[in-house]
């Protein structure tokens, strides 16, 4: 599996967007993209349905060496054959995530600023998200936090950081600029006609 200090692209197979059915599909098209990491986020979705869509998926990662993380549910990670969780600010620790998800699994944690950043720092997750930078109709709800701090959080965090939020391959080279170093990208994917060839132009402008 492709260490998480090597990833740079992060996307999530949001069930907001790609229907269960659809779901395997896209995985191979951001996979054959050159996605570096995946998450399932399937906020209304039972979790018998998670796990049977993320046995899939998990398979197909395994298959291109591409962490497989798994939202929401730290307690289904090994049953689904995924490397990791995710998990938001307010949902739990770091350390019962980690108890939940097993030995040698990856946990990833939500951070909506920089205080937040420092402080779920201490809690040694894998990596942190950080954001919404942008507005995004995929997290309506969350008030974006914009690029001011990248730098700093980067700067101050020596965990690998993953900003977020209103990403897209349009605006990728200023959020960059900012001092982004990786990124999660979500809608951009997952809507462009070519969800492949998006995931590939992200990856070009990453690694300039
Ligand atoms: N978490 P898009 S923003 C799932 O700030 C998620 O923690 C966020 O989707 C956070 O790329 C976000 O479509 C949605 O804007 C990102």
């Amino acid at each position: 599996m492709k260490p998480i200090a090597d990833c740079r692209l992060y996307g999530i197979l949001d069930t907001g967007y790609v229907s269960p059915e659809r779901m395997a599909d896209m995985a191979r098209s951001l996979i054959a993209g050159g996605i570096d990491i995946l998450q399932l986020r399937a906020k209304k979705e039972t979790p018998e349905a998670i796990l049977s869509m993320a046995r899939g998926i998990a398979t197909l990662c395994r298959e291109a060496e591409v962490p497989f993380i798994l939202n929401d549910y730290p307690s289904l990670v090994r049953e689904a054959g995924a490397d990791g969780a995710h998990v938001g600010q307010d949902d739990m620790s770091v350390q019962e995530a980690r108890k939940l998800a097993g030995p040698g699994a990856l946990v990833g944690k939500s951070t909506h600023s920089l205080q937040q950043a420092l402080a779920t720092a201490t809690e040694s997750p894998d990596y942190i998200g950080f954001g919404p930078l942008f507005a995004t109709p995929t997290k309506p709800d969350y008030q974006p936090i914009g690029m001011a701090e990248i730098s700093e959080v980067h700067a101050r965090v020596s965990l690998p950081v993953f900003c977020i939020g209103g990403i897209k391959e349009s605006n990728l080279n200023e959020v960059i600029h900012a001092g982004a170093f990786r990124v999660v990208i979500v809608s951009d994917l997952l809507k462009a006609d070519d969800p492949s060839a998006r995931t590939a132009a992200c990856k070009v402008l990453l690694r300039t």
